[in-house]
């Protein structure tokens, strides 16, 4: 429990290893598998991390309105669920923007810690800083950690029932699969006081989703090819980024956009500080990202092989977005 002597903040770093050198390991085994492909968790240097930003502001990219307006209906409801003091993680946290909603139906009459995991620190100290600002009473404990890392300081925060957020449709980049084992790590350290909201993107017409990541205003786009900047700035390479066209296809068979840079020509790139020179065809793809998109009995089996219940879940106005909030299951299913 906190005391009164104790900061109101706190930066924890859990960035284990050379991330360079993960990053030139990924980087060369990626573009030398065949298709090639980047992962999209190297989206979020500061410019990726400011374009996305941006995204959540076009007109074509509904999510972050439609999940913004579930939390402003409904945030109170879930507040309500809770007695006593609280804490709230947040699983990739980025600017926090529809989490103020949360903090503010929490923090009447207690003391609530927020512990913001996100892999871009300098976007953490910055939405932190707002955040203590807006909400005096607030404590907050930062950490600058990839999902996975970030997972290993949830148990340490467990001395008040827990509201754990991953919102935003951060799902939608993982497989079903992998949605299933990762929510299932993160029930193994959930006690039947606390509770996970996960924002879910649902399936939808083509056109739509189409036009949410491929948008008039080119931003995904650049955004997609941030990517190679990233790749010659940090790891000393010559991508040609004009030479690379940003492409988002609805995989409707498997639920899911597929963004990809293809390129434009045949063409031979150089990646200096991992001594690797890379061949590609005219029209060849470096898969970049998927976005996954859920019907409600999708999202029900991946929190069933997950050890958790679907205990209630909103939507937009317009039905094309859901918030679940979750249990951990303790019928005879559990395991
Ligand atoms: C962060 N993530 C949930 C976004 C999404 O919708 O998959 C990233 C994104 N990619 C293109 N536009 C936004």
């Amino acid at each position: 429990m906190a005391s009164a002597s104790m900061p109101r903040f706190r930066l924890v770093e859990l960035t284990g290893g050379d991330p360079f050198a993960e990053f030139a390991r990924d980087v060369a085994a990626g573009l030398t598998a065949e298709p090639k492909h980047l992962s999209c968790c190297y989206f979020y240097d500061r410019e990726g991390s400011r374009l996305f930003e941006a995204i959540c502001e076009l007109p074509e990219y509904y999510l972050t309105r439609a999940e913004t307006e579930i939390l402003e209906r409904h945030a109170r409801e879930i507040a309500s669920l809770f007695q006593g003091d609280v804490t709230v993680i947040e699983l990739g946290s980025g600017n926090a923007v529809k989490t103020r909603l949360v903090l503010d139906a929490l923090l009447p009459g207690r003391r609530v810690r927020y512990v913001p995991i996100d892999i871009c620190r300098p976007v953490l100290e910055e939405s932190a800083a707002d955040l203590l600002q807006r909400f005096p009473p607030l404590e907050i404990v930062a950490v600058a950690a990839e999902y996975h890392e970030g997972l290993r300081h949830l148990r340490s925060e467990s001395d008040r029932p827990r509201l754990i957020l991953w919102l935003g449709s951060n799902i939608g980049n993982f497989t079903r699969a992998e949605a299933a084992t990762f929510l299932g790590r993160i029930r193994d350290t959930m006690t039947s006081a606390d509770r996970m909201l996960v924002g879910v993107d649902l399936r939808k017409d083509r056109a739509v989703l189409e036009a949410a990541y491929d948008d008039a205003a080119g931003v995904t786009a650049a955004f997609n090819r941030n990517l190679l900047a990233r790749i010659n700035y940090e790891l000393n390479g010559n991508f040609d980024l004009s030479a690379f066209q940003h492409r988002a296809i609805y995989n409707e068979d498997l639920g899911r956009i597929e963004m990809y840079l293809a390129s434009t020509r045949v063409q031979s790139v150089t990646i200096g500080r991992i001594g690797l020179t890379v061949r590609f065809a005219a029209g060849e793809t470096i898969h970049t990202e998927n976005s996954y998109k859920y019907s409600q009995a999708e999202l029900n089996a991946v929190a069933t092989a997950a050890g958790l219940k679907d205990q209630c879940f909103w939507q937009d106005a317009a039905g094309r977005f859901s918030l679940h909030l979750l249990a951990r299951r303790t019928d005879s299913a559990e395991t």
